[in-house]
Formats: C-alpha cells, structure tokens, sequence
C-alpha cells in the first residue's frame, strides 16, 4: 500500500479504528479501483461492479447506526471520502450521493416503512438511489424551481425536469424535490414508473467515470406513501448538502495528495539540464506550496470532522472547508500538471483526470461563489444573494 501526504504527522490524531478504516480502503482502491480508472474515465463508464465491493465493505451509509448501517463517525465517514477521491472523484461522488443525499434524507425524513425497505438495500448496493434538486434553469438557487406535484387522491402527480443528476440513469429510486402548494416537498420516485425517465449526459469532459442525466417527469404518478413525510421546506434538501458538501471537502484532500505524490515522484526522476528538475528552485516552490496547501487542507478537515461529531458544526463551516479545499485541490491539480510536462496531459499520470474533476467538484454542491456568499452572509450578517 503506497504512503500517503502527511506532513505534519496528522496519523497521530487519528483513533486506531479510523487508522484501520482508512487504511482498509486505501489498499481496496489501489488494488480494485485504480487499475481500470484510466480506462473509464476515457470511455465515460462507471465501474457498476464495484458497487457491491462499497457494500461489503460497509461504506454505503457508513455514518448511520441500524438498517444494515456500519455505524461510524463523521471523522470515519471523512476519511473514507478521502481515500476514494484519492481514487477519483467519480468513485467518491457514488458513495456520497448515495450516502448523504438519498439515505440521508430517508433517515432524517422517512417513514418507519420508507427507512425499511430501501436503507438495508441501499446499504449493500443492491439498490442505487439518486437526488434530484437543480433543474435546467436552476441551479445556484433552487428556492426557483418549477418542477411540481399536485395531490389527486391517493397519489401525487409529479411534472418537471431535473438536471446534472449524478447516478440518474443507473439508479433504482430517485429523491425528488417539487413544490407542493407552493412549498419544496420530497418524494421517493422508482424507476420504471410511467412518464419517469433518466437520460445519460453525455460529452462530458469532468467526471467522465460518473454517471450524470437528466430526470424528466411527464405526469409521474407516485403513491401518497412515497412522500417524505418530514420534509418541509427548502431547508430539508439543504441540509442533505451539509452532510455531502463535508464529505467533498475530505474527499478534494484525496484528490490533491494524489496530485502532489505524482507529481513529487515524477519530479526527482525526471531530468533536464543534467539535474533532476525537482532540483530547480521554481519546482520545489511548486510542491512546497502543495503541500502547504494539503496539510492546511487536512487540518481544516480534522477539526471540522470533530466539531460535526460533537454536534458543533454549522452549515457556514461546512462552506469554508467545501470552499477551501476544493480550491486549492483544483490548483494543486493543475500545477501537479504542470510538472509533468507534456506527459501530464495524457490518463498515465493522476493530475489532469482530477483537474477535471474537480472542476466539477467545485461547481456542484454549492459553487465556489455561493459558499463564498454563504461564510459571508454568516460573518457580515448581510446576505448579497437577494
Ligand atoms: P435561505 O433563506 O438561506 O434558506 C432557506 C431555509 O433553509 C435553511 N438553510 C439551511 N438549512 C440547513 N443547511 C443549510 N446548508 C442551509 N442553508 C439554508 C435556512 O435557515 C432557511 O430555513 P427556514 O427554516 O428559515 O426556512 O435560502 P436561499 O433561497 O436564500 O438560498 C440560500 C443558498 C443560496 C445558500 C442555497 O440555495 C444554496 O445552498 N444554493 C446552492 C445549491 C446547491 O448547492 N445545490 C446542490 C445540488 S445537489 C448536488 O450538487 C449533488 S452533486 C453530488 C455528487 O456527485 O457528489
Ligand atoms: P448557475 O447557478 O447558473 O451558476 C453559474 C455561475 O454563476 C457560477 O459561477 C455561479 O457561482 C455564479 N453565480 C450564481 N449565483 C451567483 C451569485 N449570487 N453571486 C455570484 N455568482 C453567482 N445537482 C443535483 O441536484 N443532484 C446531483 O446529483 C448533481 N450532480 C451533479 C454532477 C455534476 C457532474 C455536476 C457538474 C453538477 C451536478 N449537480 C447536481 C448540479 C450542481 O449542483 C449545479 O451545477 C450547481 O448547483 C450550480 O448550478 P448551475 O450549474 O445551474 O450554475
């Protein structure tokens, strides 16, 4: 199993438990994902067989206790997201919409027979869930969206349209958002349902080893019992984001040590002008400020993952850490880049793959600029959305 950035011995802080955890996959994603990740992502495929290995592995809903859950903390759940972004974002997307946007919501709004039938199942991969929040005119602000359900009788009669949904097309249920007499309501939609379809975004050039589509509703009729009985307001769908947006900013540190190692690798045994260029001052500058970037990046994360698991988190931290470190997570991946020379730009090496993510990654769950907003409504008490 290969050595991982850890600069300022965070190993220390860390519980035996969550030590092995992180270890354990580690050496799964190294040995079971990272062989054919090139090749996904130049084929824009999901590896769908490792969703039962996620399973097996307890990682499907980790952070839950019951329902066929591992029961771990935020710090474990954290680590996780790390080790499979390390991976690609592609692997770690998976996980966290399938934990924090669909068992989530069904554990913290479900009903007692919502919770039964589909956490088990999801937990070991035998169901894929999705979450349907942005639509094609909004996104930054989902308090504008359009798509509706009207009651009629026993049922409700959802329309509208869904955009950018990570696992749409190979999902079984779908979590969708629509407003109810003019209040954001959400409902459990299963595939196969008439006037329900999901197609593939295609052309991508960011997560290309992810599944994104397009969820259409043209008058889905769903049981009355399908609605999330606790979720009442915009307020429901943004609080699943917390729980996604704190793993993301585990998941970029994953990222950008993967960046950082290649790039530190490649730069001692890489020569020019009779020297390794690792030797060259602007390129220890270069990795001196990676790692910088990394080892503040893991702090941030480590408290962060503290203070969620004393209940001290609030959403305005989450931001920061989210903000933060896919930030620097982009530009470590793009200077990764640039000490590869020419070669960095092909799938051999890690940087570009993840420059491309990330690109994604700090686009959905609240863009840069939103999160920006977001830790200054906060601080300022003024809020410059509206
Ligand atoms: P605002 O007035 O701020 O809030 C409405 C109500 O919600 C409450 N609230 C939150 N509650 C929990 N957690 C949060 N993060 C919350 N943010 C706000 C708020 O207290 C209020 O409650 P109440 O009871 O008073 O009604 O609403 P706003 O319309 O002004 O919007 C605020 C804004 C812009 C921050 C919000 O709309 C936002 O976060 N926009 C970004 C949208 C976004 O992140 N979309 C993500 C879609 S899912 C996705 O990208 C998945 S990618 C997955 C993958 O592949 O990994
Ligand atoms: P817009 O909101 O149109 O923003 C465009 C630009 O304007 C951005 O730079 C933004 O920061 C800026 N902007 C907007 N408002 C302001 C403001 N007030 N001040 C300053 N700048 C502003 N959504 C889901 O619901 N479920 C998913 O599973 C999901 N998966 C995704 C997977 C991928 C690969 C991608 C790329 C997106 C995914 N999304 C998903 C959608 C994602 O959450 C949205 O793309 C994101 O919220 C931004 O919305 P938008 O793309 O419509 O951009």
């Amino acid at each position: 199993m290969g050595k991982r950035t850890d600069f300022y011995k965070l190993d220390q802080e860390f519980t035996e438990e969550e030590r092995r955890l992180r270890d354990t996959v580690r050496s799964f994603v190294e040995k079971e994902y990272l062989p054919d990740i090139a090749g996904h992502f130049e084929a824009g495929t999901f590896p769908l067989a490792i969703v039962p290995q996620l399973g097996k592995l307890g990682l499907l809903g980790l952070k839950y206790e019951g329902y066929g859950c591992a029961g771990g903390s935020n710090v474990d759940y954290g680590l996780v997201c790390q080790e499979l972004e390390w991976g690609d974002s592609g692997l770690r997307s998976f996980m966290s919409v399938q934990t924090s946007l669909v068992m989530h919501p069904l554990i913290t709004f479900g009903s007692e027979e919502q919770k039964e039938k589909y956490l088990p199942e999801l937990a070991t991969g035998r169901l894929i869930g999705c979450f349907g929040l942005t639509e094609p005119d909004h996104g930054s602000d989902p308090s504008g969206m359009t798509t509706r359900a009207v009651r009629d009788g026993d049922s409700y009669v959802l329309r509208g349209a869904k955009m950018w949904i990570t696992n749409g097309s190979i999902a079984d249920l779908a979590i969708v958002w629509a407003k109810l007499d003019g209040e954001v309501a959400g409902f459990i939609v299963e595939k196969g349902r008439p006037g329900f379809s999901a197609p593939e975004t295609k052309r991508k050039l960011s997560l290309r080893a992810s599944v994104t589509s397009e969820l259409v509703f043209d008058d889905v009729r769903v049981p009355a019992a399908q609605r999330l009985p606790d979720a009442n307001g915009l307020a429901a769908p943004l609080s699943c984001l917390n729980e996604a947006r704190y793993g993301i900013a585990w998941g970029a540190i994953g990222a950008a040590m993967a960046c950082y190692e290649s790039a530190l690798d490649y730069a001692r045994e890489r020569t020019q002008f009779g020297r390794p260029i690792a030797g060259f001052q602007l390129s220890q500058e270069k990795l001196v400020w990676m790692l910088s970037e990394i080892t503040k990046a893991q702090l941030l994360a480590l408290r962060l993952g503290r203070l969620k698991d004393a209940g001290d988190a609030r959403h305005w931290h989450v931001s920061l850490a989210k903000l933060n470190n896919v930030g620097a997570a982009l530009e470590i991946a793009r200077l990764a880049r640039s000490l590869h020379g020419a070669s960095g730009i092909t799938l051999e090496y890690p940087p570009l793959r993840h420059a491309a993510n990330l690109e994604s990654v700090a686009t959905y769950e609240g863009t840069h600029e939103i999160h920006t907003l977001i830790v200054g409504r906060e601080i300022t008490g003024l809020s410059a959305f509206r």
